[in-house]
């Protein structure tokens, strides 16, 4: 079916979770919903409020602009707006558009019948936005551990958080979610590359089957996942590479306050060592 007619026969209404009909209508490409008003009232918010941070710092230079969270003496409260609050209401309005995005897409998924996957996926990003955010400043007691919004800011964020640390590198749960982010791009370039070597061939030639694909990779490497169950490896490989994320950070601090290297000691105090039990 062509996308227009097909889009014609499935622009129907219901399918929303909130707002009945009211807002069950599409502009241009987009489609609406009570979710699409909400996301577009936090984003648009939150960027005016970003821009009003930078009138406030004095530079509208997009690399430069930086909205800082308040002082750790603040602690959980509300920080006057200059010095830290403007940060809290941008991260209100941040979170608002980024749950609204996931529910306007479980709408979407509603309208057409299809599972909830894509917002499942998004949603693993929005816990880990959240976790920087708000689930490890509230187990340190203070707003302040947030990262900054700037765009060389949040890199001196991460750079100085990772060094407090000694050696982020050696954070095990750090090294498995850039294991899963190395896999991913992996898994992405061969199935790339299967497809389109496969199903876009030459002027003239003919399009190979989906019985090539598998037995390229029997004849490679002795096994294939199968057409459907690549898309299930990449899912798991990309969710696992968010997840793993989230707990890298959030044990950085709450859960273990030393030097990463030192985290590594378990292993010599194992009482398998002849020096652990005094020989
Ligand atoms: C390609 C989809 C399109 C999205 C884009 C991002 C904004 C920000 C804000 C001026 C893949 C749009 C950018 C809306 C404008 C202001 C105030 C997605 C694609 C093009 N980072 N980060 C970037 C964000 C964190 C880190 C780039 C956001 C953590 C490192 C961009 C968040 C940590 C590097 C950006 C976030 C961290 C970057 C490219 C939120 C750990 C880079 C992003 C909301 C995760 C790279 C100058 C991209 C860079 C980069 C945005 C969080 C680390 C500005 C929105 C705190 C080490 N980050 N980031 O392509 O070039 O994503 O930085 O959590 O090297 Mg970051
Ligand atoms: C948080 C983004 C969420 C985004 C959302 C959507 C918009 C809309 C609109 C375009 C999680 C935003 C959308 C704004 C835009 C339009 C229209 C994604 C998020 C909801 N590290 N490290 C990670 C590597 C080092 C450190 C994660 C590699 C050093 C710290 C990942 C290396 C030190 C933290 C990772 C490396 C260090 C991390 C990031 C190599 C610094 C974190 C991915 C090769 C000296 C962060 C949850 C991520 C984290 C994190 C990779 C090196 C420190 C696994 C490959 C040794 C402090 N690092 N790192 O989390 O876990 O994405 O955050 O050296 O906090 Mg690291
Ligand atoms: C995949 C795939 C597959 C495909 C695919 C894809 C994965 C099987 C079949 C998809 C992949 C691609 C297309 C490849 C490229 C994609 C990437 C590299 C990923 C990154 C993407 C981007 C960088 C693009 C990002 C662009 C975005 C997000 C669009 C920006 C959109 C907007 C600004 C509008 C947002 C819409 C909203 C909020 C909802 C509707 C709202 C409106 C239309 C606005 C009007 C608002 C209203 C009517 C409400 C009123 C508003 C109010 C009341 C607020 C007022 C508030 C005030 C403060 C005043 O696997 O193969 O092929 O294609």
């Amino acid at each position: 079916m062509a996308l227009l007619s097909f889009e014609r026969k499935y622009r129907v209404r219901g399918g929303t979770l909130i707002g009945g009909d009211l807002f069950d209508f599409w502009v241009g490409p987009f489609y609406v919903g009570f979710f699409g008003v909400t996301t577009a009232f936090f984003a648009l918010l939150g960027t005016i409020l970003i821009f009003w941070g930078a009138a406030q710092q004095g530079t509208f230079n997009p690399w430069l602009i930086n909205v800082a969270p308040p002082d750790l003496k603040y602690g959980l409260g509300m920080a006057p707006l200059n010095d830290g609050g403007l940060w809290q209401i941008i991260t209100i309005c941040a979170l608002g558009a980024f749950i609204s995005w996931a529910l306007r897409e479980v709408e979407i998924c509603r309208k057409l019948g299809m599972g909830y996957h894509v917002p499942i996926a998004f949603s693993v990003a929005i816990f880990a936005y959240a976790t920087l955010v708000v689930f490890r400043p509230l187990l340190m007691g203070a707003w302040g551990h947030g990262f900054p919004y700037g765009i060389f800011s949040h890199l001196d964020w991460v750079s100085n958080t990772g060094y407090a640390y000694l050696h982020f590198h050696y954070n095990p749960a750090h090294m498995l979610a850039v294991t899963f982010f190395f896999t991913t791009t992996l898994a992405l370039a061969l199935h790339g590359g299967l497809i389109l070597s496969a199903a876009n061939p030459e002027k003239g030639e003919e399009m190979k089957t989906p019985d090539h694909e598998d037995t390229f990779f029997r004849d490679f490497i002795g096994y294939s996942v199968g057409t459907l169950g690549i898309h299930r490896v990449g899912l798991l490989l990309a969710l696992n590479a968010g997840f793993w994320s989230a707990i890298c950070i959030i044990i950085s601090g709450p859960v273990w306050t030393k030097g990463w290297p030192e985290w590594w000691n378990w292993w010599l105090e194992l009482p398998i060592w002849p020096s652990q039990v005094g020989m």
